[in-house]
């Protein structure tokens, strides 16, 4: 028992390997950092299990695809973004929009098909939008958002602006055609792709 709480320690102590040679490499949080991260998390849960719950009850619409298990990946990458930074995903897009600072209210108003939600009631959970937040979407169609990332990662580069994309695609995506594509015209363009 004592030895697993010391690995669990050591898992946590920030390497001193900045290169990553080898080593995981584990960010150093401050504690603050650590309960806004866990605070995020926690609300998408919540987020989604009353989603969960509504759609259950008839009270939500069309479709309803739910991001419960993985708060910590949105969460985590939107705490390495700055002002300006841009997100685009699938259809599993609960998360992003709330990790990017979206009203919960008028994402609950969207997916409830009400006036005030942020499409205003006609696009429900697959199709919500907020360039004052940087989320482009919420996108049905399974690798749709790999060009549209690549776009507006373009975009930022044209315009000069010193910006980064995050484009999030589920493993299905992977083997889609435009995901190959968007990959040779970042060739193309120069655009570093990370
Ligand atoms: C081009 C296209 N083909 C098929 C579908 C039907 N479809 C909806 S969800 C899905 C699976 C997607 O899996 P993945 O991208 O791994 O995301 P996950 O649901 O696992 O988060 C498919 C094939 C679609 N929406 N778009």
């Amino acid at each position: 028992m004592a030895a697993a709480k010391d690995k669990a320690s050591a898992a946590r102590e920030p390497s001193s390997d900045k290169k990553g040679n080898g080593a995981a490499t584990v960010p150093a949080l401050s504690k603050d950092q650590e309960l806004f991260a866990f605070r995020e998390m926690l609300m998408i849960r919540r987020f989604e299990e009353k989603a969960g719950q509504m759609y259950g009850m008839g009270l939500i619409g069309g479709f309803c695809h739910l991001y419960i298990g993985q708060e910590a990946v949105v969460v985590g990458m939107q705490m390495t973004l700055k002002e300006g930074d841009q997100v685009i995903t699938g259809y599993r897009d609960h998360g992003h929009m709330l990790a990017c600072g979206m009203d919960p209210k008028g994402v609950m108003a969207e997916l409830t098909g009400r006036a005030h939600g942020y499409s205003k009631g006609k696009g429900g959970s697959m199709h919500m939008f907020s360039a004052e937040k940087g989320f482009y979407g919420g996108h049905g169609i399974v690798g749709a958002m790999v060009p549209l990332g690549t776009g507006l990662a373009f975009s930022n580069k044209y315009r000069g602006h010193d910006n980064f994309t995050v484009t999030y695609l589920g493993d299905c995506a992977n083997n889609q055609r435009e995901v190959y594509e968007s990959f040779n015209m970042a060739k193309l363009w120069k655009l570093p792709v990370v």
